[in-house]
């Protein structure tokens, strides 16, 4: 249970040089490659088909080269602000609930961030050119990233370990990292405009996007694979959360029992991964975690529509057109539905 004992570099928070420390190869590597003006840092690079950091890039080329995967360890996977702190926060506590009772007041739920509970290769295990023993960790192992399917490391594809997707509408994910983004630029950056947000978001640039390759490479493989990709949507969960709850652990290979559903266990593990309770936790309130961010901004709204609050009509149907050219032809769609009134 937990994360390796990994120092973070407080420093990588500041992003002053995003080519500061990094090896070697990675500088050669991106500088062979596409840039677009990023978000947040000043460049986003195309790499294996993806954008992202410089340091992001550093840590991906360690992670594929270093992890060995285990049949028994489990990927939850997603393209930012798609419900990541969620799906680590159930996952979590669906597979130790074992080892910790849910309704234990000192359960690590109700003291660490989900991030620092299970954590991201790019952002933890491997960033900063770190290479950690994880062979030392005890099974099953939970890690997370947001890298596309296309570069999960080798044995990721060739194990049996298996792989949770949460996928959110785009709409919405827009929306939310346009607003988190905002939050982690600099003082002396101005908010980036919601236009120039936008446009960047359908083509594609933002951090580990295209979206629709992204949501693509994980759903063709829950397809082909069922057993080995979950794929789930983050409206979907918000409307049920007990069925889906359900559904994760019988995946996981760790189904409740008649009796553990008899006492209400799944009701229990949807009501401490809530985001009202976790939002309201001190951790999440005055914390930080990954990347040395505050973690209060991973708990906005967290609600299904919120975009109907900021894009205009125009917006709404470009937006939704490039949904539908993208992904209708896979079967994979989105109800354009808003909840918030
Ligand atoms: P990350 O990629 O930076 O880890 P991620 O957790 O994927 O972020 O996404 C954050 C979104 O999930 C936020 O959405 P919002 O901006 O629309 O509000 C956040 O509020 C929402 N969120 C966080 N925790 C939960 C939760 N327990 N239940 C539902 N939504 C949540």
């Amino acid at each position: 249970m937990g994360s390796p004992q990994i120092t973070e570099n407080p420093t990588i928070a500041v992003d002053e040089d995003e080519e500061n420390g990094i090896s070697a190869e990675c500088k050669e590597l991106i500088h062979g490659c596409r840039k677009e003006k990023g978000w947040r840092t000043s460049f986003l690079y195309e790499f294996q088909g993806f954008w992202c950091q410089p340091k992001e890039i550093d840590a991906i080329l360690s992670f594929q080269k270093h992890y060995l995967a285990r049949d028994s360890d489990v990927i939850l996977a997603t393209i930012p602000k798609s419900g990541t702190t969620w799906i680590k926060s159930l996952t979590f506590a669906i597979m130790n609930r074992n080892n910790v009772p849910v309704s234990d007041g000192n359960h690590p739920l109700l003291a660490s961030n989900p991030h620092d509970l299970v954590p991201f290769f790019e952002y933890k295990l491997y960033a900063n050119n770190q290479n950690p023993n994880l062979s030392i960790l005890p099974k099953p192992r939970i890690f997370a990233t947001h890298i596309p399917f296309g570069s999960l490391s080798e044995s990721i594809k060739s194990s049996d370990c298996r792989i949770v997707y949460v996928c959110r509408n785009p709409l919405d994910t827009f929306i939310s990292s346009w607003h988190y983004i905002n939050q982690l630029r600099r003082e002396s950056q101005p908010p980036i405009p919601l236009e120039e947000a936008f446009d960047m978001y359908c083509k594609g640039v933002i951090g580990c996007g295209p979206f629709w390759e992204h949501m693509l490479g994980y759903w063709k493989e829950s397809q082909e694979r069922p057993n080995k990709v979950l794929f789930m949507k983050y409206e979907d969960m918000k409307e049920d959360a007990t069925s889906h709850v359900k559904m994760l652990a019988n995946f996981l290979g760790l189904p409740f029992s008649v009796e553990e559903e008899k006492q209400g266990l799944i009701e229990e593990i949807v009501k401490l991964c809530s985001f009202k309770k976790l939002k309201d936790l001190e951790v999440n309130q005055n914390g930080k975690s990954i990347k040395n961010f505050d973690n209060k901004h991973l708990f906005r709204k967290g609600e299904v529509g919120d975009w109907v609050n900021y894009l205009s009509p125009s917006m709404v149907h470009q937006l939704s057109k490039i949904m539908d050219e993208k992904l209708g032809d896979f079967g994979l769609k989105f109800k354009v539905c808003s909840t918030v009134s």
